[in-house]
């Protein structure tokens, strides 16, 4: 191995003369600064001292390469370009830059450099970095509120922004985003400044709104003094049908002490007849199962001790012109006196409102909402009752029978929108 030591004012000089007689092969041995003093010692003068050899292998060494940047590789340079590396001492090894074809040009750090890295990595500094970065963010967070502020200010002008979070709350629900402007924009007339703030007030103030919008009709009653009052329950597939008049009869039955008779007109499914028999079974009503409109007048008739006639209907596409025709020739041969058209608040907005469309041609005289359970938003109901203006008899709110059914009340829909109760 060819050792050589060099001595110049900098370190670049003398690495550059390393490179100039030993080549870029070089492997720097040793480096150390000192001072020499000239001019009978009134003069100081700092010089770089650099011990290389050629010859040597830096990877068998088994130190580790380090680069001047930080990052860790065994080996030689692979950092493909430019940078010295710096080999970290193993055990009684030395320090050394190795002087690499690529790294001619790159010289450790400038002091000011390397005090800035220091400093960054030190406890201290980290704590400053990070005030300096939650300082960024928290002016981020403010410029991203008031951009989101104009945007909200733009699509909606005429929300008051005390009020936008409420407004908000009630578009997430499913209400309609007319409706909720409404909605809000009145509330805003009517209160007083300092309510604005208290938030309980507000969300009291918009149940209150909420409630006048949901039209109620109150239980079923019988309002007439001789012959069963008879009640048909309508609507799309599987929406509940048959478990809510089960509920229906076993409410006025084992609650009431009403009696009450039930007929189906569903005879598509042997299923849906033994369904039914099983709860007229439970609760010891009359079942009768009809095929024809001629077959559903003679039943009804030959139920006139019952106070009450609830018939079970098959359910029937919105889309089905044929089976909703068939449908409508049924219960002008029964004249129930009420028809309630049953629909689930788990379908969306256009499914319900096509099926109010269709159901409409064949009658529908009040609203059941069922699964309300199982709803993640029930504000869809609000948007329906409102856009038919019919109004709720009952929802129900799971599958139990009899249990899972309320006479439906505007308040407690109202806090249910809300998401208060359920
Ligand atoms: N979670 C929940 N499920 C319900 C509710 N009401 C009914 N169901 C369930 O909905 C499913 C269908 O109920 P059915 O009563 O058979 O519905 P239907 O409208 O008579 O059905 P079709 O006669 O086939 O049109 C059953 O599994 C019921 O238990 C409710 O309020 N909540
Ligand atoms: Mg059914």
């Amino acid at each position: 191995m060819n050792l050589q030591t060099f001595r110049a004012p900098t370190m670049a000089e003398c690495l550059s003369e390393v490179k100039r007689v030993m080549g870029t092969d070089a492997v720097i041995l040793h480096t150390r600064t000192y001072v020499i003093r000239q001019w009978l010692g009134f003069k100081r003068r700092e010089m770089v001292e650099i011990t290389a050899g050629r010859g040597l292998n830096s990877g068998a060494r088994g130190g580790a390469v380090r680069r001047i940047n930080g990052s860790a590789s065994r080996g030689g340079d692979s950092n493909g370009g430019g940078t010295a590396t710096l080999v970290a001492p193993t055990e009684r090894q030395p320090t050394y830059i190795d002087v690499s074809a690529r790294a001619t040009n790159a010289l450790p750090p400038p002091d000011h450099v390397a005090n800035g890295q220091a400093i960054l990595s030190s406890p201290a500094g980290g704590t400053a970095l990070m005030m300096g970065l939650s300082k960024d963010v928290t002016k981020l967070t403010e410029m991203m509120n008031e951009l989101m502020s104009n945007v909200r200010q733009q699509q909606t002008p005429d929300i008051p922004e005390e009020l936008f979070a409420d407004y908000m709350q009630l578009v997430e629900n499913q209400i309609e985003r007319e409706l909720a402007a409404e909605i809000i924009k009145g509330l805003h007339r009517t209160l007083r400044p300092d309510h604005l703030t208290q938030k309980s007030f507000v969300r009291e103030k918009i149940a209150d709104q909420l409630e006048k919008l949901l039209p109620t009709a109150g239980p079923i009653v019988r309002s007439k003094a001789f012959g069963p009052h008879v009640v048909a329950l309508i609507g799309p597939t599987g929406v509940g049908k048959t478990t809510t008049i089960a509920k229906l009869a076993a409410k006025l039955q084992l609650e009431e002490k009403r009696k009450v008779g039930l007929i189906t007109i569903d005879t598509y499914r042997i299923a849906a007849i033994d369904q039914l028999k099983k709860y007229a079974d439970i609760i010891r009503s009359p079942l009768k199962v009809v095929g024809s409109a001629e077959d559903l007048r003679e039943a009804v008739a030959s139920m006139s001790d019952c106070d009450f006639v609830l018939i079970d209907t098959a359910g029937r596409s919105p889309k089905d012109t044929l089976k909703l025709s068939e449908l409508k020739t049924f219960l002008e041969a029964a004249s129930p006196d009420e028809v309630h058209l049953v629909l689930s608040t788990t379908v969306s907005r256009e499914c319900a409102e096509l099926a109010i469309e269709r159901f409409a041609d064949v009658r529908v005289d009040k609203l059941i909402f069922t699964k309300l359970d199982e709803a993640r938003h029930v504000g869809n109901v609000l948007n329906v009752v409102r856009a038919v203006k019919k109004s709720l008899s009952y929802v129900t709110t799971g599958q139990d029978v009899p249990a899972d059914i309320e006479v439906a009340k505007g308040r407690r829909i109202a806090q249910m929108i809300l998401g208060n109760e359920m």
